[in-house]
């Protein structure tokens, strides 16, 4: 986070405390600054100042001022809002193997998890050199198909994606189907789009241990994007 949006994050939080400390309706004010709130993060990433604001700084830099004020703690809520939905979103780590990718199955699986209501936090496509293939595979190193499944996974480019949602590491394995295609149910996309175990597309992380070393493995914390989606309130929601 840069040093300015560290320091109006602290602003922020003091005027939180003293809005609540004073017990006026903080709600109502972060209800009304979302908006601007929304404005002054974009703000805080880009470093310039958006059009509507510059506008009334030329032309009433006080009201301008107070539009700020008014913005931060608002910002500062989403901010924590956000921060804090992903910190309780799970994680599973998903990657289309060079087969998938040379037979052009990329959208087609990354639709399955989109359309599921799954969301994309991260992605990148890399050839692993065949250490790296060993260390994503190393629980099966003393397995007989270990070397020729290593030199496979390092053969080309691979998708490596992080997908988040409640419930995503144990769902993600069954959008993805059983082990051996042969096995697999139709409707997955083992099932549906392999037919070999030794060629079957796509990896999913089996457990919560896995997905957090495989994510570490693969991705740097700066490779990781939360956001959230603007679908999430119609995918989300208890009656
Ligand atoms: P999964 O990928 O479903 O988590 P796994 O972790 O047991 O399955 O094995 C990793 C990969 O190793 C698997 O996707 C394909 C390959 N593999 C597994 N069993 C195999 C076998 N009997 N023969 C050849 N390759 C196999
Ligand atoms: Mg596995």
């Amino acid at each position: 986070m840069s040093k300015l949006c560290q320091s109006a994050c602290k602003a922020a939080r003091s005027l939180l405390s003293a809005t609540a400390a004073a017990s006026s309706p903080r709600t109502s004010l972060l209800a009304e600054g979302r908006n601007a709130a929304l404005a002054t993060l974009t703000n805080l990433g880009r470093k310039t100042l958006p059009t509507a604001y510059a506008y009334s700084y030329h032309h009433n830099s006080s009201a301008a001022a107070a539009g700020w004020l008014a913005a931060i703690p608002a910002a500062v809520y989403v901010l924590q809002d956000q921060e804090a939905h992903a910190a309780e979103m799970e994680r599973t780590f998903i990657a289309i193997k060079p087969d998938g990718v040379q037979r052009g199955l990329i959208s087609e699986i990354l639709s399955r998890f989109e359309r599921k209501g799954f969301k994309l936090v991260a992605i990148k496509l890399v050839v692993p050199s065949k250490e790296f293939a060993q260390k994503h595979y190393h629980d099966l190193k003393d397995r007989p198909f270990f070397n020729g499944l290593c030199d496979f996974l390092s053969s080309g480019p691979v998708l490596a994606m992080v997908w988040e949602g409640e419930g995503v590491i144990k769902y993600g394995r069954k959008l993805i189907g059983a082990t051996d295609p042969q096995k697999s149910e139709p409707g997955t996309i083992r099932g549906d789009l392999a037919v070999v175990v030794g060629r079957n597309i796509i990896h999913g992380s089996d457990g919560p241990e896995t997905a957090k070393a495989e994510i570490g493995l693969w991705f740097e914390p700066r490779e990781l994007v939360s956001y959230t989606s603007n679908e999430e309130k119609w995918i989300y929601g208890v009656n």
